[in-house]
């Protein structure tokens, strides 16, 4: 009894101590501060407590502060990624256990469960939200929603700032779990105290409110990893990681997947495109599309400019983990269209990526199929597209040389709407040092593009030059 006293009188002493030094940085009163609220009640005070005689030593994670088996007795919780809750339990078949929280108006949280350990069940919790009268806004009672490291998942709007509570209990269907789980609630990505975690590949972002940020153009390539350690956790899907970025109406992009070396699979990724009310623009799930060192590729025209999201997760067919590279890639002719010098400016695998070149014997540019190909996961070779302008009523020779072998490449003449206008697609037409030979007279002035392919029936990667010639 006099411990218990002893130890209230410690803890009430230090209450006015910590909120004494709140004006100041005193280290104890930000550990102290659990709820990000100024003040330090009873429960913050025996953790800061725990602090000071170095029993806690973790600033920022806290763990429940059990009996929470109802409302009133519920254990705060912290917004944002570095405020979880971590190794609580659910201890027996009754055990449940009640958070409270302070929501920001008009914000979007993804609250959820995570890194549970799937060493002995496939199922382990359920979380349900409250509103500070107990009724129900929404549950993931069984976990059905959770990816990679995380189990029960829910995504809340709250139009209404204040008090609102989470209920975690082991998952409906089971009839018993016990063990340790960890809780966090997590901002929308523009949101205040939206955070990542820049050591582990800036997770968690397996929601599309979770997204992280990438910028237009070849420069900002961005390199992440589909989670391999996904098995090792209590989930219903295993990594997928979000990105958002801005578009501008009336703007073409190519966004890929690239740079995954083919050592263990000839698939990988697929990429989804969504608009901002979660609606799917198009997709490339099992990368069909992708040449070259690119996997899986969606081009799209944005008629509206707002932000826009990509997931990019394990192919469609396949389970993949492993490391790749994104980035989306500006029409030639729009701001930001960029290429490699250094690398025969790649990338350009597409129309929308084309080089330019000029017409005359003295433009003619010499490039490279690449060998590397096959280094990488892709659905085809390398390609190299060009675009050059033409006037109407005049004859123009298009052709590869100087490719020491005749059976190298092939080329196809397209309009600016993709079709397709004439090709020698084995190199069958030229003489001499030439391979592959087109002429073809326009009827309109304006943009046409040429891709060169190796031969359609030979594997062919070399060097070769290209030119176009007005007659
Ligand atoms: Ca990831
Ligand atoms: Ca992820
Ligand atoms: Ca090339
Ligand atoms: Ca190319």
């Amino acid at each position: 009894m006099k411990k218990e006293i002893m130890i209230i009188c410690m803890a009430i002493s230090l209450l006015f101590l910590l909120n004494g030094f709140s004006a100041a940085y005193d280290p104890y009163e930000v550990k102290g501060d659990i709820n990000g609220d100024k003040k330090i009640d009873l429960q913050e005070a025996v953790y800061a407590l725990q602090v000071v005689s170095g029993i806690k030593t973790e600033p920022v994670s806290e763990s429940e502060i059990e009996p929470n088996d109802s409302l009133a007795e519920a254990t705060s919780i912290g917004i944002g990624y570095s405020n979880p809750i971590i190794n609580a339990t659910i201890s027996s078949e009754n055990d449940v256990d009640y958070y409270k929280f302070t929501a920001n108006g008009n914000s979007t949280y993804v609250i959820e469960t995570y890194d549970i350990l799937a060493n002995s069940s496939k199922q382990a919790t359920g979380i349900y939200l409250f509103d500070s009268n107990g009724i129900e806004l929404s549950n993931d009672r069984n976990g059905d929603n959770g990816t990679n490291n995380a189990n029960a998942r829910i995504t809340h709007t709250f139009s209404i700032g204040g008090t609102y509570y989470i209920f975690v209990s082991k998952d409906h269907y089971i009839n018993n779990w016990t063990g340790y789980y960890s809780l966090r609630i997590l901002p929308k990505h523009d949101e205040t105290g939206a955070g990542w975690n820049s050591d582990n590949d800036y997770e968690p972002n397996d929601k599309l409110v979770l997204a992280n940020k990438i910028e237009i153009g070849f420069e900002n390539a961005q390199t992440h990893q589909l989670d391999p350690k996904s098995s090792d956790y209590v989930n219903n899907g295993s990594d997928r990681d979000w990105y958002y970025f801005n578009a501008d109406a009336g703007n073409t992009y190519v966004i890929e997947t690239f740079d995954i070396l083919a050592n263990s699979s000839e698939n990988a990724t697929g990429i989804y495109l969504y608009d901002a009310t979660g609606i799917e623009l198009a997709d490339d799930r099992s990368g069909d599309n992708g040449t070259n060192n690119a996997n899986a590729r969606i081009t799209h025209t944005f008629s509206r400019s707002g932000t826009y999201y990509i997931v990019v997760l394990a192919d469609h067919y396949v389970s993949w983990a492993g490391t790749y590279s994104l980035r989306i890639l500006p029409k030639h002719d729009e701001t930001g269209a960029s290429w490699n010098t250094e690398n025969d400016y790649e990338p350009n695998d597409n129309f929308i990526l084309a080089n330019h070149i000029e017409v005359g014997l003295e433009n003619a540019q010499t490039h490279q199929l690449d060998p590397k190909s096959s280094n990488y996961v892709n659905n085809g070779s390398d390609q190299d597209w060009y675009y050059f302008n033409a006037d109407a009523g005049n004859a123009y020779v298009i052709e590869t040389f100087d490719t020491q072998s005749n059976n190298a490449t092939g080329i196809y003449l397209y309009d600016s709407n993709g079709i397709e206008l004439s090709n020698d697609r084995s190199g069958n037409n030229g003489t001499n040092n030439v391979n592959a030979h087109i002429e073809y007279s326009f009827f309109r002035s304006g943009a046409y593009y040429i891709v060169v392919l190796r031969d359609h029936y030979v594997n062919w990667a070399g060097t070769y030059s290209l030119r176009i010639v007005k007659q």
